[in-house]
């Protein structure tokens, strides 16, 4: 991908302003580079807070040296450092006219600007963390809810790594044995009988089921859902919104027409991070942008997890173009506004709600979670990235194999074939801690990330 031997350095705090802002440095020579900025002769201390001045230098003529910000250095010599090389840390005051200047002046000095997440890759080149880690790390810092916060931290902490290596040595212990089996066939004695291994094999199983039972809920949990709120013009979907979402951030008239773009908030719904979008509303109109708007809509209902199709409970329903009729479809939930107004019309098969009183709105979040199928996320799924839950399902599904070639036909076990298939679920969960990665696989995955982190 990129060079690992070079020195790195990006900001680490977020864009824009704050009492401190963090400049990273990772690499062979983070240590120079900083005490030529603060102008300092001698080592840092490791792992000491020193106070300095960064320096920019004057050009020997017109332009003399002057101090650019006060500034607390810490060094964290290799291998004890987030990226297992000697890595500096330099917090100054968070303004980005600083910071920049910084990092100007560290490329000077020969550093390089990080790549998207150049640091936390390193970090698992230099073996800090496996794969399944780092992805954490990002899933840490994108967390919405405190639960995926949790779940994520979970993951970085090694309880993923530490059931998927159980798996893999489990399937490791068995490997050797039926390679030994097949090497040494005149030893005159099976290393395992075709029964046992059948049996060892459910046992792995085992394993992989439980992972899998909650891959459903872990993915939720992960990628959060979309909710899309529908229905005709000026039936209250802006102000159901509103209300859903604790913010004023759509805008809310008696002028039918009023939402003419996709507006989206997040949302922690118990634990389960809500993308809801509140859209125009539907009807027939000249206007290009209405238009536009509707088109919008329209896109957003046909991808969203769920949509709550809204209408007015005050004004009787032919006049929305609505029926109503029946069961609605499972992606669908129908919502009855304004029920704090005298009633035009009454549907089994809707809420009624009021973005007024708040009336039916608990009720609304709970039917939300229940068309999710979400039971309460009170206990933490153990994993949730689609890539390593499509990957433990290839180690299930090879083991499947396994068991049944062993199975076959009893005597003759075609120890072969098992092994063959042993080996494709071994190769599939060291995909998921990045043991063997297919080329492409890292920059992939890194690419995810922001600079600096
Ligand atoms: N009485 C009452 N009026 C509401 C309620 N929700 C919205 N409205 C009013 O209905 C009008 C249209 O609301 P809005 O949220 O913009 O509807 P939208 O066009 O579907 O987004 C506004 O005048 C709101 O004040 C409600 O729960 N009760
Ligand atoms: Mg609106």
């Amino acid at each position: 991908m990129f060079s690992t031997t070079d020195t790195i350095v990006a900001i680490a705090t977020p864009p824009g302003r704050g009492g401190i802002g963090i400049v990273r440095l990772s690499g062979p020579s983070a240590q120079d580079i900083s005490c030529r900025l603060i102008g300092r002769g001698s080592a840092l201390k490791p792992r000491h807070a020193t106070l300095a001045t960064i320096i920019r230098p004057g050009d020997g003529g017109r332009e003399a040296a002057d101090p650019l910000d006060r500034v607390v250095v810490t060094c964290f010599p290799a291998p004890a450092s987030y990226t297992a090389e000697d890595v500096v840390e330099i917090s100054a005051h968070g303004s980005p006219v600083v910071l920049k200047a910084i990092i100007a002046l560290a490329c000077d000095a020969g550093a390089r600007l990080a790549e998207p997440g150049e640091f936390t890759l390193r970090a698992h080149l230099n073996g800090r963390m496996d794969l399944l880690q780092a992805e954490a790390v990002a899933d840490l810092i994108d967390a919405v809810t405190p639960l995926q916060a949790r779940t994520a931290f979970d993951q970085l902490n090694g309880t993923l790594t530490g059931t998927i290596a159980a798996i893999d040595g489990a399937l490791f212990d068995l490997i050797a044995r039926l390679e030994a089996s097949i090497d040494f066939p005149d030893e005159g004695y099976h290393f395992v009988e075709a029964g046992t291994v059948a049996s060892s094999i459910d046992l792995i199983l085992q394993r992989t089921a439980r992972l899998l039972a909650d891959a459903g809920r872990g993915r939720l949990l992960r990628e959060g859902m979309q909710v899309a709120i529908v229905g005709p013009p000026n039936v209250g979907k802006s102000s159901l919104f509103n209300a859903l979402s604790g913010a004023g951030r759509a805008i809310v008239t008696d002028r039918p027409g009023t939402t003419r773009d996709l507006v989206t908030e997040t949302i922690d719904l118990e634990g389960v991070r809500v993308t809801l979008v509140d859209t125009a509303g539907i009807r027939d109109t000249e206007d290009v942008i209405e238009t536009e708007g509707i088109a919008r809509a329209r896109r957003a209902e046909v991808v969203a997890d769920l949509v709550l199709v809204v209408a007015d409970r005050s004004i009787p329903l032919e006049q929305q173009g609505l029926d109503f009729v029946g069961e609605p479809a499972g992606r669908f939930l129908r919502v009855a506004a304004k029920a704090d107004l005298p009633a035009a019309w009454h549907s089994d098969e809707s809420l009624a709600i009021s973005s007024r009183t708040g009336a039916g709105l608990d009720l609304l979040r709970q039917r939300i979670l229940q068309a999710m199928d979400v039971e309460p996320l009170s206990d933490r799924p153990e994993i949730t990235n689609i890539r390593h839950i499509r990957l433990v399902e290839q180690a299930d599904a090879a083991l499947r194999r396994a068991r049944n070639a062993a199975l076959g036909d009893g005597a003759s076990m075609p120890e072969e074939f098992v092994l063959a298939d042993l080996q494709d679920a071994r190769a599939a969960l060291e995909e998921v801690t990045g043991k063997r990665a297919p080329g492409d696989l890292l920059a992939h995955i890194f690419a995810r990330f922001c600079i600096g982190k």
